[in-house]
């Protein structure tokens, strides 16, 4: 078969037989996606059992509830960004802000808000993780900086994992919305983060082995930022010398988002990093 007779068949079940209102784009999407199915079917000869094994794969994925890490492991959401970046890029909008980074599947919304400051780990890994001190601050492109801009920041712990979906750290922790003060800057007080990897035994983690890839992130920060007249930013920082920096398993890391760490040691407190990480 090719692809004029699968796009007849397709728009013959899918189009021409429709009898109800109809969602025009949802129609557009959904018949594109199902031509190049079928031609994908035909090209490589997916057989029955192929083809159920996939949608048993799917099925999986949605259970394990793991559709959101599967999409950035696919480099799905970089891809966006990068069309995203093209889009501004092609529109003329000014360049030289920090760069745009994915979200990823663990944000959670409602984190306790302040001014200036926030403290964002409940203490659980004192003595255990080093301290890690965020200082920065928001401006438009020009330099400009803005206060009372809201920087929500939110973090895995020592052992990679995010409170929330993690059961066994208290709610909310290391995730924080700090509004800039008058000067733009806000400072968070926090712990290092360790490196994400996927479930080991789940459905993402398979699917990149048999793609002979591993599921693993480096130690990062993420944000979003908002700001009245401002589109709102979404991005992370790495932290300069993980082993993965640039072997992320969602291809997060991008020029312009590494945070070197700025005073390592001082004699009485080792254990002190400082990251000076400006947002623009
Ligand atoms: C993460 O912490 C993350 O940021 C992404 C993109 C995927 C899985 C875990
Ligand atoms: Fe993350």
């Amino acid at each position: 078969m090719n692809r004029q007779e699968i796009d007849a068949l397709v728009k013959k079940m899918n189009v021409d037989n429709a009898t109800g209102e109809v969602n025009t784009r949802v129609q557009e999407i959904v018949v594109r996606l199902l031509g190049d199915l079928f031609e994908a079917i035909v090209d490589l000869n997916i057989t029955q059992n192929e083809l159920w094994k996939g949608l048993e794969y799917i099925a999986d994925l949605g259970q394990a509830n793991e559709v959101g890490l599967l999409v950035p492991g696919l480099g799905l959401e970089h891809f966006m960004d990068l069309l995203e970046d093209a889009k501004d890029a092609q529109a003329g909008v000014e360049q030289g802000g920090t760069p745009r980074t994915i979200e990823g599947p663990l944000y959670v919304a409602g984190a306790p808000e302040s001014v200036g400051f926030a403290r964002m780990d409940d203490g659980a890994e004192e003595g255990i993780m080093d301290t890690l001190i965020i200082e920065g601050v928001v401006s438009d492109v020009d330099g400009n900086v803005l206060p009372n801009a809201k920087v929500e920041i939110w973090h895995a712990n020592g052992q990679g994992n995010y409170s929330f979906f993690d059961k066994t750290q208290s709610e909310f922790n290391l995730r924080r919305t700090i509004y800039t003060d008058e000067n733009g800057r806000y400072r968070a007080l926090t712990t290092m983060p360790v490196g994400y990897g996927c479930p080991p035994d789940g459905p993402t983690q398979k699917l990149l082995t048999l793609l002979g890839r591993h599921g693993q992130r480096p130690s990062h920060v993420h944000y979003f930022i908002t700001a009245d007249g401002f589109r709102k930013l979404t991005t992370q920082f790495n932290i300069e010398g993980d082993e993965y920096l640039w072997d992320d398993f969602a291809f997060a890391t991008r020029e312009g988002l590494i945070a070197t760490v700025a005073d390592k040691s001082s004699p009485e407190d080792l254990a002190e990093y400082n990251l000076d990480k400006p947002f623009k």
